[in-house]
């Protein structure tokens, strides 16, 4: 995607200094899964733990751009933010909420849907593989501009950083479109330009059946992810049955070129591990998956058991989720109202009834 403006450039003018923020969200479309895990919620830990301002989100509104059976939903949004708790985020530390609480997110929404153009919402890869050997007439206009409504998720708190997985980056680079755009159509300095976090070993977990394909919520097979719910006996399991080729594990990051699912494994052990992948390799040279696939069930159950059976417990009291929801919300929205408003003003609105 070309932007009309270089990222430095806002509205002509000379950017201002934005407060660190941090924003970002997962969809309570499906269990939260171990690429959801390592892409993004532990990373958001880490930068919580960094002590930088940080902003979460259970991302209701873009669940539903596919049908999604509403008791399910509300279970699985309750299991997700369960998942961010078990994890570490600290609802004292860290905003948490569902994003339908907020209403900024769908306003501010609406008015990037008129700042995005078609074009570029069409040239999403998300977009194209969602519907890719569909009929694309019969999928959601939701689905179509699910990225305006993301970029509306982070600048409604004008946040500046975005930990995500691989698989956004496209939508991050649309988001900084959209503010350049929107600075540029009103020529003001309003929006930042948001920089994506894409860092670690694992920002993108494929699936355990096919080393090609993301590991998804939505993957029609359990046995292609491992879900945080899943127990020890499950992930024992389900590694046992990844797919592998017959090769032992080589003595260069060069040798798992072409060998999708040794690498997608090897990542995985360097993520939970907190190793590189170059330490992985150093120590696991020459060993047979009958070897290594026992190491990476042991570190699997091991960092994964604990957050398990913590949102288990949570999930025992599925009130107090939602009070600690409703609680992130009142946060959220005393942040992003002021800005809406903001931008309210820009585009020319009237708001007459704002005391
Ligand atoms: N396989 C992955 N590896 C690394 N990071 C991943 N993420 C998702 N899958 C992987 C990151 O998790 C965050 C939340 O993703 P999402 O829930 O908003 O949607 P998604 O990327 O579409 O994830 P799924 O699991 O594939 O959901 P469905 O099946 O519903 O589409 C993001 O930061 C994402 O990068």
């Amino acid at each position: 995607m070309s932007s009309a403006a270089s990222p430095d450039q806002v509205g002509g003018q000379t950017p201002k200094a934005f407060q660190p923020r941090i924003f970002s969200g997962i969809q309570p479309s499906g269990g939260i899964t171990l690429g959801n895990y390592l892409g993004a919620l532990k990373r958001f830990v880490e930068k919580q733990d960094e002590g930088i301002e940080t902003v979460y989100c259970l991302v209701d509104m873009h669940a539903i751009t596919v049908w999604q059976d509403p008791e399910k939903l509300r279970q699985q949004t309750r299991e997700g933010a369960a998942a961010f708790l078990a994890a570490g985020i600290d609802p004292k530390r860290s905003i948490l909420f569902n994003q339908s609480q907020v209403s900024a997110h769908a306003e501010l929404g609406w008015i990037f849907s008129c700042i995005a153009r078609m074009g570029w919402m069409s040239r999403m890869t998300q977009w194209k593989d969602k519907t890719a050997g569909k009929n694309a007439e019969a999928a959601s206009l939701g689905l179509f501009a699910y990225p305006a409504l993301m970029a509306a998720d982070i600048l409604a708190y004008k946040a500046t950083m975005v930990p995500v997985g691989d698989d956004q980056k496209q939508h991050l680079e649309l988001t900084r479109d959209i503010a350049i755009k929107f600075n540029n159509d009103y020529g003001v300095d309003f929006f930042p330009v948001v920089e994506p976090l894409i860092e670690g070993a694992a920002t993108r977990v494929m699936s355990l059946r096919d080393g090609t394909k993301k590991m998804s919520k939505s993957d029609p097979s359990d046995q292609s992810r491992i879900n945080l719910t899943d127990d020890a006996d499950t992930i024992a399991a389900k590694i046992r049955k990844a797919k592998t080729d017959a090769e032992p594990l080589p003595d260069s990051i060069d040798g798992l070129k072409d060998r999708p699912e040794a690498k997608n494994l090897v990542n995985i052990y360097a993520a939970l591990a907190g190793q590189t992948v170059a330490q992985v390799i150093a120590d696991n040279a020459g060993a047979q998956f009958g070897t290594f696939k026992p190491k990476l069930v042991d570190l699997a159950v091991a960092k994964l058991s604990p957050i398990s059976g913590e949102m288990n417990r949570l999930m025992a009291d599925p009130g107090e989720i939602d009070r600690i929801l409703g609680n992130g919300a009142d946060r959220a929205d005393a942040l992003a109202r002021p800005i809406l408003d903001q931008v309210y003003d820009i585009t020319g609105m009237i708001r007459s009834r704002r005391k």
